[in-house]
């Protein structure tokens, strides 16, 4: 089968790979959608700090497929229906696991960053991370949803605790900030969408920012909504925007870090400590908020903007992400 590999920095290759047989417990998917994410070229470019990614390794961490083949010990799992893929699946035993916090599992084998993933034919996959996506949802919307709708999600009410009539401020308006942008205004707060590419400030504006800016126009002195931003959501997650985040966010307010541009980065630690700023990391999301986040799509409370283009395409797609040149999400078909 053909699977795009990563085999060290810089080195990413369409290959030709065996199919892979589900073991105990596992489930074998014919991947139908998988979304291409900025992690991807984070990891692809060597860009994650020195974080282990093991090669050669199938990339690809946003996945619907279609049951195929049960592994030894597989109940509840239907061949032939359409699955989205939980990716940072959790062991179900450790302390994390059981209090419905898998995102954080101590023991989790991440899809696509620490076992192959979905940018190939098939892809064998832990049956307790798949979510049953329903009919009224499209391959490549379920394939985004598994991060860049439950990423979204999960930052801004379990994270950030979105109050509805808050101001809050998007800073990123790509893939994960147009979700947010959708989410946030769904649940009645007051959005600021903030981002340097007009196309992505005007989306914003037709997907329910009140006031979209570049960030070059905007002034932290004085904040353009009608209320106090006391939530901050960074989907780019670089000095630049980690800076102009605790220099929007309101006294006593929340700023929550997603993206991950530079690692490290400047903290006003002085106006953090005293206005009680919380600065609060949020990292993909949980399995229970997966099945809600594809409850809310089939509904069409938010509608993910994708755009699918084949696997054979996935080098072209990955230069143009990297270029700014991708509007919305994409998401490879095998
Ligand atoms: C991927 C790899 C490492 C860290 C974070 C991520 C996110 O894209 C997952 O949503
Ligand atoms: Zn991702
Ligand atoms: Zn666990």
């Amino acid at each position: 089968m053909r699977a795009a590999r990563y085999f060290g920095p810089r080195d990413f290759r369409l290959v030709e790979v065996e199919r892979p047989v589900p073991a105990r417990g596992e489930v074998l998917l014919r991947v139908r959608a998988a979304g291409l994410c900025h992690s991807d070229l984070h990891i692809i470019f060597d860009e994650l700090g020195g974080f282990p990614i093991p090669a050669p390794l199938t990339l690809g961490h946003e996945i619907c497929g279609e049951a195929v083949e049960l592994g030894e010990d597989v109940t509840g799992i239907e061949i032939g229906r359409r699955y989205a893929v939980f990716g940072p699946v959790g062991c179900g035993n450790c302390a994390y696991c059981r209090a419905g916090r898998d995102n954080l599992c101590t023991g989790s084998r991440w899809m696509g960053i620490a076992r192959d993933g979905g940018y190939a034919d098939y892809v064998a996959v832990p049956a307790q991370a798949l979510v049953p996506v329903p009919d009224a949802v499209p391959d490549a919307v379920a394939a985004v949803a598994t991060d860049a709708v439950l990423t979204s999600y999960h930052a801004l009410l379990t994270v950030g605790r979105l109050q509805p009539g808050e101001g809050v401020a998007i800073l990123g308006v790509g893939g994960l900030g147009l979700n947010a942008v959708q989410i946030a205004s769904a649940l009645g707060a007051v959005v600021l969408a903030v981002d340097i590419d007009e196309r992505k400030l005007e989306l914003a504006r037709r997907h329910g920012a009140a006031v979209a800016l570049d960030s070059r126009q905007l002034d932290p002195q004085q904040p353009p909504l009608d209320r106090p931003i006391t939530l901050v959501a960074d989907f780019v997650g670089n000095d630049q925007t980690k800076l102009l985040a605790q220099q929007l966010v309101a006294r006593g307010g929340r700023v929550v870090l997603v993206g991950l541009a530079s690692v490290g980065g400047p903290l006003l630690a002085l106006r953090d400590i005293s206005e009680e700023i919380a600065v609060l990391g949020s990292f993909w999301g949980t399995r229970a908020e997966l099945a809600t986040v594809l409850d809310v799509i089939a509904r069409g409370l938010v509608r993910p903007r994708v755009e699918t283009h084949p696997l054979e395409e996935i080098l072209t797609w990955v230069e143009r992400l990297r270029a700014g040149e991708v509007e919305s999400r994409v998401a490879l078909v095998p």
